[in-house]
């Protein structure tokens, strides 16, 4: 068998075999969505016998093609697909446990659990963003590096759910503006979701909305191979992202429910499968593939080999410095001068105070890290100027300049904190995107696969409170930081002053397996760290002002409010009660540290105070339950921000009587 172009009778051989595996899996499962693979298989086939640049003995291997299966239900293409080729560790043992604990075939891909699978998906939307933020990344590493060193495609696989998706107009406009002409999406247009035919909710004519937004489109027969390869070898030549809507039928080969929502997300049962079977001339044993098959598939899985190797003999013809800081951009390591270049800052700042917003300290941050770490990769939602995210010797990254190393998302936060994830995945930068806290609302859905897939994000959070003041309570977050903290594997950093930003970003930077939030004010606030030997913001907390004699009382703050605690401190200490004040940067990671540091920290004072311009929950852990707080209890308003600090009772003076009040 010619893997090359195979004659349909092969190919037929080819497509059945994920048919089959796909059904088997999803009926021994007693769930699963066997409808899609079964209706993309013919898409798939093509791609992976004919195009998909892979090795797969080598999933990792740099320049390999990235494919993302968008329509995560479909998860069993991705298995059968991953088996065929021969991928270590996918057995057929693997599929048969599909979706069971501790298989590498969990219900949707995970990138995780399973070598080879590019990214998490399941949340329809985020696997075709993801995609850009990958084709993006290809795009300026090439550019950085040559085609050489990196020059590859992005392929997807979406599904109506996907393209329905809101993430997915910010995504493909971003794909079509930037001309990230090395991204090939196949549309599985099959006019099915779960509800039913897709008439019941959609008209949008999916090829004109693509090539409004800047994309070659077109439409072929997602059934006809032929077909399919052509238009991926005409969007391999385009100047532009492709789309190739691929009119397909959902259950490809099931006689009663093909082209039906019941093919979707439920077996097929033991006599739709039989007669499916018997109609696609598959054997009936569960899990067969005849070995010349498996053999036709295993020589697909093989044949990348060839290309690993030529990439790596080109590669290696690259000076070595070029080489080895290739392969530390890579593996995600940081610079050496990263940690130098931040200490000498600390340094600075210690020399010469700096009273000045968080939102600015984090800009003096990235002035330091810049020239310290070419991977850096700053960008914003159209707020650049607020963020304070773009180093004076950054230059806009744009298709005409992809050696730009700022990214002007647009306002499409969701759409950068998923293309975010895809930079990470794919690797050579260190994204960081920024909007205002309130507004990590309309990202969630990406941060919240930033922290389970464990991407090196960091999210650039200014106006983090009612500090921002005017522009009132749809702009000040409240519940934001706790929201954030309560999220898995979500660093959230809400810094104090100068000193501890440039912490915060030392951390952050250094932190490649999850993402961080870096939560910076608008108003400006003292700088209260007069020493930086160690980086304190480590533990997440640690004592900053001492109780002068044996404290009484201990004021726990985060960001603007320890300015607030510290002056609560001393209006106490006028008072004769002896107050400490702990510094709280990350209330998450300090609840990590082992229970004795925590102790120590948290002290033996009878009073406990946490004071945060946002909601109370998660401080009962450090204050417990009969704890104090200051803070807020509701949505904010639209003032100077000096006012609602009065009007929500925020102040060093309120703390402080709250504190008389509570010792009597
Ligand atoms: C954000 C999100 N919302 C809802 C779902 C649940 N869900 C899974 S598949 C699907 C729709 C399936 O339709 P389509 O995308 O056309 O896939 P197909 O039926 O063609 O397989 C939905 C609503 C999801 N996975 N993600």
């Amino acid at each position: 068998m010619s893997t090359q172009v195979p004659p349909r009778a092969e190919h037929d051989k080819l497509a059945n075999a994920i048919r089959s595996l796909a059904m088997d899996a999803v009926e021994k499962a007693k769930s699963g969505h066997p409808g899609m693979p079964m209706g993309t298989a013919d898409i798939a086939t093509v791609l992976f016998s004919r195009f998909m640049k892979f090795d797969a003995a080598n999933p990792t291997w740099p320049d390999r093609d990235r494919f993302v299966l968008s329509a995560g239900h479909g998860s069993m293409l991705v298995y059968a697909l991953l088996y065929l080729t021969g991928a270590p560790d996918m057995t057929l043992d693997e599929l048969k446990n599909f979706r069971q604990l501790g298989s590498k075939t969990p219900g949707h891909p995970e990138n995780f659990i399973t070598r080879g699978v590019e990214t998490t998906t399941g949340p329809l939307g985020q696997g075709i963003a993801t995609a850009v933020g990958m084709a993006l990344a290809e795009k300026m590493l090439a550019a950085e590096f040559g085609k050489k060193a990196v020059d590859h495609y992005t392929y997807v696989i979406a599904s109506d759910g996907d393209l329905m998706e809101g993430v997915s107009q910010e995504a493909i406009a971003m794909a079509g503006h930037w001309k990230l002409n090395k991204l090939i999406v196949l549309f599985d247009d099959n006019d099915i979701s779960i509800d039913g035919p897709l008439s019941l909710a959609d008209s949008v004519d999916q090829v004109k909305r693509f090539q409004a937004a800047g994309w070659r489109a077109e439409r072929v027969d997602g059934h006809d191979p032929e077909a399919i390869a052509a238009a991926i070898a005409r969007a391999q030549k385009s100047g532009k992202p492709s789309l190739i809507a691929c009119k397909t039928i959902i259950g490809y080969g099931a006689p009663k429910k093909a082209g039906t929502s019941k093919a979707h997300g439920e077996p097929l049962g033991a006599d739709e499968l039989k007669a499916a079977k018997e109609k696609l001339g598959i054997a009936p044993e569960p899990f067969a593939v005849s070995p010349d098959v498996l053999d036709a598939w295993r020589k697909i899985g093989a044949r990348g080999a060839a290309a690993r190797k030529t990439w790596e003999s080109l590669f290696g013809t690259l000076p070595p410095k070029k080489q080895a800081e290739f392969n530390r951009r890579l593996a995600h390591e940081r610079p050496a001068k990263l940690a130098k270049a931040l200490a000498a800052h600390r340094k600075a700042l210690i020399a010469s105070p700096q009273n000045i917003a968080t939102r600015k300290s984090s800009e003096l941050a990235i002035e330091a890290i810049v020239p310290a770490m070419p991977e850096f990769l700053a960008g914003s939602a159209d707020l650049t100027g607020s963020n304070n995210t773009k180093a004076k010797s950054a230059v806009a990254f744009s298709a005409k300049n992809p050696k730009g190393r700022y990214i002007h998302y647009g306002i499409r936060e969701h759409g950068m904190a998923a293309a975010m994830n895809g930079i990470a995945l794919h690797g050579g930068f260190a994204p960081n995107g920024a909007t205002f806290l309130v507004f990590t609302d309309y990202c969630r859905p990406a941060m919240r696969l930033s922290a389970l897939m464990g991407t090196p994000v960091v999210y650039v959070m200014t106006h983090d409170s009612i500090g921002l003041g005017e522009d009132g309570p749809t702009h000040q977050p409240v519940e934001h930081v706790a929201s954030l903290r309560a999220m898995p594997n979500m660093r959230v950093f809400r810094p104090c002053d100068a000193v501890e930003v440039a912490e915060c970003w030392e951390l952050a930077l250094n932190r490649i397996d999850g993402p961080t939030v870096l939560a910076l004010t608008r108003q400006n606030l003292p700088q209260l760290r007069t020493e930086a030997k160690a980086i304190r913001s480590a533990a997440g907390a640690y004592e900053l002002l001492k109780a002068e004699g044996r404290a009484q009382v201990t004021l726990f703050a985060s960001g603007s409010e320890v300015e607030i605690a510290a002056g609560a401190r001393k209006l106490l200490a006028d008072k004769g009660v002896a107050a400490r004040v702990v510094s709280v940067p990350s209330l998450d990671l300090f609840l990590e540290q082992p229970a004795d540091l925590r102790d120590a920290v948290i002290g033996s004072a009878p009073v406990k105070v946490a004071i945060e311009a946002g909601v109370r929950m998660g401080w009962d852990a450090v204050i417990g339950s009969d704890g104090l707080f200051v803070g807020m209890t509701g949505f904010g308003a639209s003032a100077p921000y000096k006012d609602l600090y009065r009007h929500f009772g925020i102040t060093a003076e309120a703390t402080a009587e709250a504190v008389l009040k509570r010792l009597g």
